[in-house]
């Protein structure tokens, strides 16, 4: 097995390979097993739009619906469901080997008037005719369900006031999981919302519902960041305020996924910094074991429902990549380089410190005190394991010696945060 990804490559060999570019961002996702995804507007796939769709094709692995398949585009009526505009963008994405999420069965907005009202039983029957009859129709072609999208109050901490929870209760979103689940039992069902990014009320009262589900055994998989946000968010503290944010969330065991990202240019212009708040969100989630999907509300600025003039995707108008592509690029092509494997070892507080050594490869665990063996496990991105290790107090471990499969794998020993390495094969 041979390691690579150290010594970290130079700021020059990063500008020169983004330069030299030859490879799309799918093929630097693949390779450490990252579902990189775009929102996709139905009419550029039913119009045939060519130029837009070997874009997507080429750059993306997977694809979400930015609106084909809402409720009142799919279930205008409860007796004629509308499938073929969604149909065509599935087909698109699985003739050219994309993974598909699907979005959204429970909203407060975009609904048909027969599944916005009625009592309480007659819109849980109704929840879960429309549960039924999409993720049936759509059955084993999804890896993820935004199973409910959007529960919650922008400010306070509470529930957003819906129909849905108005009329049934909290627990309608308890509901909806549990149909979700019946409907499709392989896919992962996740529950989906916006300024969730940081710890704010808002993710508080997420987290707090996504630990309840899971401790009353509802079927919740994963939660979904949007990540919405604007370049005035881009501060030396970002990464770790994402990720403080983040980590408790993976910490009940979720799956983390970034799902609509997209980023306002407020002046107009910075580009620069664009780059920076994308690449960083992307960090973030690399950073973690259970993050599987980076997924951008939107092809072209145009494209966006910000609006042309807030330039907030990673393609130009006319279908040029925007230094914010650079960045996802470089992140995703030199993943270590940009988070040093051995930046967080003060993390390792019970054991001592994790301390890598790129100039040798090897890792070891500095614990002068104790001198006690670490369990180190390896987890791909998917959060599989690949190996574990046993590492003895004070004693270098070459990374060529643990046994694992190519990719991009996180260590984790009890009690820490993770770091990644890069592993290309044996
Ligand atoms: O981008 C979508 C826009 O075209 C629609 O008009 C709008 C209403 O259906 O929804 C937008 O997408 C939203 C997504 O479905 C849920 N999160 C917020 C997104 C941006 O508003």
């Amino acid at each position: 097995m041979r390691l690579i990804g150290f010594p970290l490559p130079s700021l020059f060999t990063i500008v020169i390979s983004v330069i030299g570019r030859t490879e799309p961002l799918r093929y630097y996702a693949e390779k450490i097993g990252l579902n990189i995804g775009v929102a996709i507007k139905e009419t550029y796939i039913t119009g045939n739009n060519q130029t837009h769709n070997n874009l997507v094709r080429t750059e993306f692995n997977t694809i979400v619906c930015e609106n084909a398949m809402k409720a009142q585009n799919i279930a205008p009526a409860q007796n004629s469901y509308n499938f073929s505009a969604a149909d065509q963008v599935v087909n698109f994405a699985l003739q050219n080997q994309m993974k598909v999420r699907g979005h959204t069965l429970v909203w407060y907005n975009q609904n048909p008037s027969w599944l916005s009202g009625g009592s309480r039983q007659s819109l849980l029957s109704n929840m879960k005719y429309h549960i039924e009859k999409v993720m049936g129709h759509y059955k084993g072609k999804f890896y993820h369900w935004d199973v409910v999208n959007e529960a919650f109050a922008d400010e306070g901490g509470g529930y957003r006031s819906c129909p849905w929870y108005t009329i049934i209760g909290e627990d309608y979103i308890d509901s909806a999981f549990v149909y979700a689940r019946r409907a499709d039992p392989g896919c992962k069902l996740f529950l989906n919302d916006y300024n969730n990014s940081y710890i704010n009320d808002k993710s508080t009262a997420i987290y707090n519902k996504v630990k309840k589900m899971l401790e009353n055994g509802i079927p919740v998989h994963g939660v979904g960041f949007q990540c919405h946000e604007r370049t005035s968010k881009m501060t030396p503290e970002l990464f770790g305020r994402i990720k403080e944010n983040f980590d408790r969330f993976a910490a009940l065991g979720l799956e983390i996924a970034i799902t609509e990202i997209d980023i306002r240019t407020e002046s107009g212009s910075n580009a620069k910094v664009q780059a920076e708040v994308y690449a960083t969100f992307l960090r973030v989630g690399m950073s973690m074991p259970k993050f599987t999907t980076f997924m951008i509300w939107g092809v072209r600025d145009q494209d966006s429902w910000t609006g042309a003039e807030q330039n907030a995707l990673i393609f130009d108008n006319s279908f040029r990549p925007k230094p914010a592509y650079d960045s996802l690029l470089a992140v995703l092509k030199y993943p270590t380089s940009l988070l040093p494997v051995d930046r967080r070892a003060h993390y390792l507080t019970q054991l001592g410190d994790l301390v890598f050594n790129p100039a040798n490869n090897t890792v070891r665990v500095n614990d002068p005190l104790l001198n006690r063996p670490a369990v180190l496990e390896m987890f791909d991105l998917r959060g599989a394991r690949m190996a574990k290790v046993t590492l003895r107090a004070n004693y270098p471990l070459p990374l060529s010696s643990m046994k694992t499969a190519p990719g991009t794998a996180v260590i984790k020993a009890p009690g820490t945060t993770m770091r990644r390495i890069s592993v290309v094969g044996r």
